[in-house]
């Protein structure tokens, strides 16, 4: 592993000490991330006793359309603030208030409530666990704002990358500001552009849960830019940024699935299509509802987003099976705490599956479907969190800047995941790095993956043009890698 100085450091570690760190793990910063005593929830059904889900289709003629925060009206954008005072004035015993929603996502309050924290991240109920979220959510804020239009607003950060003024105002009153946040967000600046790259590149991939795992580490980076209340899993549903957030993450979903091209919910997986879990109405009684339930959002949940419209899509991909082969381990830890670190990954220990294997190849140009090539960093723990993002590069040449225009951007980090995992007692899920499409721009073969050499860059935030003075620190256990490839049905 070689360290080099980048002219933003401020902190160089020496190698020697990186070793110490490692190997005597210090004691866990209690900034930020101490709270997370909390887990997200396994991948059980968590449903509680309660009705099922059925949609009012005579709700309203139409369904009604979640819009751009900046395209709101005033009075619209008041509708939303009457509903969250409305929400915030109840104690966090009543089902609809502000509070016991936000410790639906996550809380470390106690006693532990009826559907309280049972996020979902890492799983595969990531998308469709958050869309009844919202939709519930969206409900109760309707029925106390008292107007029965009110949708959910979305932040497209990659139009937009500034919070809309109106969260940002500190005017006492204001139900939409919240302080926690870092600084240089609530002083209008804006989210490192490799958050919206790595959508991008998200947005190109087929496979169901490619594409989910793909949406989960710029949805993390989003969370710990912002910071405060949303970089912690046990808070973030308490800063009403949240809400525009993970409407914008659900809108992506629902855009995803109209470009067409092969791409397809789960829907012959029946633990997806079942999974169960459980929400609270505007009367705060509780529903049960499963994944199938919200695949129609226009149908089952009375409302759409503003999308373009585009054509009819009645193409199937003919790609079912999925075979996983972990051809390498690299069993090097990895610890840093400055705002570059290069780290050569010479040490690849070839696993039972190569081993079966007479030969490794590699398919990164296949038009339909590619290989996708994993880096799974496991035990993951992060003692200080940057005020931005942490991006990836594959193979960066040691004399060229950093940017996400590289063609050795592979994407950013999910900080937020990780930080909340850090501290499950149950097995850590790993924080999930996808280098298909840098591995391909730069020409990869089979070979060359034993030998890889990963750039880890912290990135703040920008405010007036120039990009903040920023440090994380993180310990990575070790690392697999993971091929996933397509098999023809
Ligand atoms: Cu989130």
């Amino acid at each position: 592993m070689k360290v080099y100085t980048h002219p933003l450091s401020i902190f160089v570690v020496l190698i020697g000490v990186l070793y110490a760190i490692t190997k005597y793990p210090a004691t866990r910063a209690t900034e930020k991330t101490s709270d997370e005593v909390l887990m997200c929830a396994t991948e059980k059904n968590t449903a509680l006793p309660a009705s099922n889900f059925t949609p009012n289709l005579k709700a309203s003629p139409a369904p009604l359309v979640r819009k751009n925060i900046y395209s709101l009206s005033p009075a619209e954008i008041n509708s939303i603030k009457t509903g969250i005072a409305a929400m915030k004035a109840l104690p966090i015993t009543n089902k609809t208030s502000w509070l016991y929603q936000a410790a639906i996502h996550g809380t470390t309050a106690g006693p532990p409530q009826p559907s309280w924290n049972t996020c979902q991240h890492g799983t595969q109920f990531f998308f469709s666990w958050h869309r009844m979220y919202l939709y519930y959510f969206e409900r109760i804020l309707r029925a106390k704002s008292g107007n029965p239009n009110l949708t959910l607003p979305y932040w497209d950060y990659q139009t937009n990358p500034a919070l809309h003024p109106d969260y940002r105002n500190s005017a006492p009153g204001n139900t939409l500001y919240d302080g926690t946040r870092n600084a240089s967000i609530n002083a209008g600046g804006s989210l490192p552009a490799s958050i919206s790259t790595s959508i991008n590149t998200a947005m190109t991939k087929i496979p169901f849960n490619t594409f989910q795992s793909g949406i989960e580490g710029p949805h993390g980076s989003v969370h710990v830019s912002i910071g405060g209340n949303m970089g912690s899993v046990s808070r973030a549903g308490q800063d009403p940024c949240f809400w525009l957030h993970h409407t914008n993450v659900d809108r992506l979903w629902s855009k995803w699935i109209k470009m067409c091209g092969g791409r397809e919910n789960p829907t012959s997986d029946n633990a997806w299509m079942n999974q169960t879990y459980t929400f609270f109405d505007e009367n705060g009684n509780a529903v049960n509802m499963t994944s199938s339930q919200v695949i129609n959002t226009a149908a089952n949940l009375n409302y759409v987003y503003d999308l373009p419209a585009s054509l009819p899509c009645n193409f199937k991909f003919p790609y079912l099976e999925w075979v996983v082969i972990r051809p390498y381990k690299f069993p090097r830890p990895l610890a840093f705490n400055q705002n570059l670190l290069r780290a050569s990954f010479t040490e690849a220990k070839a696993t039972e599956d190569l081993k079966k294997m007479s030969n490794l190849t590699l398919n990164l140009n296949n038009q339909e479907m590619p290989d996708q090539v994993l880096v799974d960093l496991n035990n993951v723990r992060i003692d200080k969190l940057p005020e931005g993002v942490i991006e990836i590069y594959l193979n960066l040449p040691t004399n060229e800047k950093p940017s996400p225009q590289s063609r050795s951007f592979v994407g950013v980090l999910d900080l937020f995941s990780a930080a909340a995992h850090a501290t499950h007692t149950r097995k850590q899920v790993p924080v999930r790095v996808n280098i298909s499409d840098a591995a391909a721009r730069l020409g990869l073969k089979a070979a060359d993956l034993s030998k890889i050499d990963l750039s880890f860059v912290v990135r703040g935030n920008t405010v007036r043009g120039q990009t903040i003075d920023t440090r994380s620190a993180i310990n990575i256990g070790d690392m697999d890698l993971v091929i996933e490839r397509p098999v023809k049905r």
